[in-house]
């Protein structure tokens, strides 16, 4: 059983889940664009990621016989300057994530609701590593400055997510 209040603050974690997928999808389909397919597989692999995550949302509240309820996903940024700038906005956006799941989170405690809590700690650790991943392509794309041979080599390491 949860209350109102944390099946609305789930829901909405809900769609950010496929906010996040859908923005990371249009993430690779810009470096795609550019024929960096390492960079594109790697953001592909973080859109299936958020897809799991929603759909963890959605078990989770029918789990707890809630109601799931799905709101319109705003149509993501389709250009961007450079891949360094893509995976700025990489972190920046999971930087966002980890906040609205601190949120439910603190709003968990605040109702004494221990299976919230309990459920969202895994994104908690989940958030670290989603953040840690994106912050190790900034430092590297950073480091690596104007060139197009280390960008190639960054590209291939990129495919090899799993
Ligand atoms: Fe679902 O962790 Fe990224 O957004």
């Amino acid at each position: 059983m949860i209350s109102p209040k944390i099946q609305d603050l789930l829901n909405a974690q809900l769609n950010r889940e496929y906010s996040s997928s859908y923005a990371y999808l249009a993430m690779a389909a810009y470096v795609e664009s550019e024929s960096l397919v390492g960079f594109a597989h790697w953001l592909r692999v973080q859109h299936r990621e958020e897809l799991e995550h929603a759909l963890k949302f959605y078990d989770y509240i029918n789990a707890q016989n809630g109601r799931v309820t799905l709101a319109a996903i705003d149509q993501p940024r389709a250009e961007y300057k450079s891949v360094f700038e893509v995976f700025q906005k990489v972190l920046e956006h999971e930087k966002y994530i980890t906040r609205s799941v601190n949120e439910i989170y603190g709003a968990a405690e605040a109702e004494k609701d221990y299976a919230t809590k309990t459920f969202l700690s895994w994104f908690v650790s989940e958030q670290v590593e989603e953040e840690s991943e994106a912050q190790l392509m900034v430092d590297k794309l950073a480091m690596i400055g104007d060139s197009k041979g280390s960008l190639l080599y960054l590209d291939k390491e990129a495919k090899k997510r799993e």
